[in-house]
């Protein structure tokens, strides 16, 4: 199913089409080198999101550059495609370093013949134009663990060996009733479908209120990829889930615990300071005209409320444990604070 169709089947996720491994020692497919590759994302996308938020954490502004997509997908050949534009800053609609337009002209560099889906996140080898991978969870996972001499000084230990296991399983249920469960309900095909999505939505936001009411960060005393993965649902859930996707049983925001999670990462340096509301509201509400034909774009809600206080140091923990915070957003890539 595409992005711009009614839906008539649940929606399906098919394999990352490219996934070749990026590590500092090379011994996998490539080797992690400052400058050799771009990632392309859009700000909307909450998969390309994870990665977004570890490529701050880690420090990896210098090694890796960012080239962001416009939120408004462009109709290539009948389907919606990422594309620069002068609007969202690529003068002449052409990403500055990969001279290209549509992040598909990456995939087609990569295998000529390839006709599969185009998706956000997407890694970049920078000169030879081919796209290395575009396997959010992997790369998320190989930026945090696997790009040694490359990430900062005071960089997190975002996936601790003795909490693996924990952070995999918690992970695992917040991809399957969350992060991939409001996409299940917001593009139901029909009843049955979508009360089986929501109803799994709130079960899971109801454990994890219980969860983090007594606890920080989901995993452990410091954030893991575990907050990491469950960060760009809840930051979307109100602006776009609850109305656009259906998710309107509860907004976050009347759930005490988990909103004042929310809002501890976002005013963390590395979450908040990587959220644009205006692209993701834009893109789901105009892109997706299969459940939204109008492309009216809602309004609401205030984003200044994620800037009020949460108090959830007393739980104890520390965001970055022996590390430290990442430092400012390098210029070129700040996004408006909420306003
Ligand atoms: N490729 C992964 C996740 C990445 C993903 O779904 N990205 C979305 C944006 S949020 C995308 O680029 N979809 C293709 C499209 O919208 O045409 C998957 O399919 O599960």
């Amino acid at each position: 199913m595409r992005a711009n169709e009614v839906p008539t089947e649940e929606i399906r996720r098919d394999p990352a089409a490219f996934a070749d491994r990026v590590t500092a020692d090379g011994r996998l497919d490539r080797r992690a080198e400052a400058g050799r590759y771009r990632l392309v994302v859009n700000r909307a996308c909450p998969w390309a999101h994870r990665v977004v938020i570890t490529r701050r954490l880690m420090g990896l502004e210098r090694a890796v550059s960012l080239a962001v997509t416009d939120p408004r997908q462009e109709i290539i050949g009948g389907e919606p495609h990422w594309v620069f534009t002068e609007e969202t800053g690529s003068p002449g609609g052409l990403d500055p370093v990969l001279g290209i337009h549509a992040l598909r002209e990456a995939y087609l560099a990569r295998d000529p013949g390839y006709t599969g889906g185009v998706s956000v996140p997407g890694l970049v080898d920078v000169e030879s134009g081919h796209l290395v991978s575009n396997d959010y969870d992997r790369l998320a996972l190989d930026m945090a663990t696997e790009w040694g001499g490359l990430v900062r000084d005071g960089a997190p230990d975002l996936y601790p060996e003795p909490l693996r296991e924990e952070i995999d399983a918690v992970g695992a249920e917040v991809y399957r009733d969350l992060n991939n469960g409001v996409y299940r309900a917001g593009f139901a095909p029909d009843q049955e479908h979508y009360d089986a999505a929501v109803g799994a939505v709130f079960d899971r936001l109801d454990a994890l209120e219980e969860r983090l009411s007594g606890q920080r960060y989901l995993v452990g005393d410091t954030v893991t990829m575990a907050d990491v993965r469950l960060f760009p649902t809840l930051v979307r859930f109100d602006p776009v889930y609850h109305g656009h996707f259906k998710c309107n049983v509860r907004k976050l925001s009347e759930y005490p615990a988990l909103w004042a999670y929310a809002r501890d990462l976002f005013q963390t340096p590395g979450f908040g300071d990587t959220v644009e509301f205006d692209h993701i509201r834009v893109h789901y509400y105009w892109v997706h005209t299969g459940i939204n034909p109008t492309r009216v774009v809602a309004r609401g809600p205030d984003p200044r409320g994620w800037l009020a206080p949460h108090d959830r140091a007393a739980l104890g923990g520390t965001p970055f444990g022996t590390g430290t915070a990442p430092g400012p957003v390098p210029a070129g890539e700040r996004v408006p604070a909420p306003a």
